[in-house]
């Protein structure tokens, strides 16, 4: 299967991802290949569209108190919809489509969302703390969206100052 991970600026990110309607091998194949690239990144979480898969599924481990991403931990979630949310909170994230750089992002503080597993079983899930930031910002891959867009302007425009002399940095390096 041989996943890469889409980093921005790369316009694949923003398509629209589309339900999954057929829950068989080659899905689960597709989530266990993701779940070996985002382990593999050090990441906590990972939509589909990151690997060029515009599929409404995402997978989050958030770690635990020492850091720990054990394969218990793992969620798999497709075709997630939020059914409830409420509050408000602030967290620096960070995106393996968008190396190297985080910035505080204002989210719901809880949200409840309904979804399928693997094998197409419906599910509710109510998230706070880390895993509901996670979910809205895996959420939001689903729609096209990264979190840097939701930045302000002159954030924005700091992110985009920075990420391009990394990039061009990363040029120069060969
Ligand atoms: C999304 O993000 C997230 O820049 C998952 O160099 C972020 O896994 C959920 C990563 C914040 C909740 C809160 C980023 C790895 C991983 C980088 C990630 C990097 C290496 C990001
Ligand atoms: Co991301």
């Amino acid at each position: 299967m041989n996943l890469t991970i889409l980093t921005y600026p790369d316009k694949r990110l923003k398509q629209i991802s589309k339900d999954v309607a057929v829950f068989d091998a080659k899905l689960h194949q597709l989530l266990n290949e993701m779940n070996k690239v985002m382990l593999g990144s050090n990441g906590i979480g990972l939509a589909a569209i990151q690997v060029n898969f515009p599929l409404n599924i995402l997978i989050l481990n958030i770690p635990n108190s020492d850091g720990d991403q054990p394969p218990e931990n793992l969620m798999e979630i497709i075709n997630p919809v939020i059914i409830k949310k409420n509050g408000t909170t602030s967290y620096q994230e960070g995106c393996l489509s968008v190396p190297g750089f985080y910035e505080d992002v204002d989210r719901f503080e809880t949200v409840s969302i309904s979804y399928q597993d693997r094998h197409g079983n419906t599910k509710t899930l109510d998230a706070d703390e880390l895993l509901s930031i996670a979910i809205q910002h895996e959420m939001d891959h689903l729609a096209g969206k990264l979190f840097i867009e939701k930045l302000s302007y002159s954030r924005r425009k700091k992110f985009e100052k920075e990420y391009k002399r990394a990039l061009k940095e990363k040029k120069e390096e060969y």
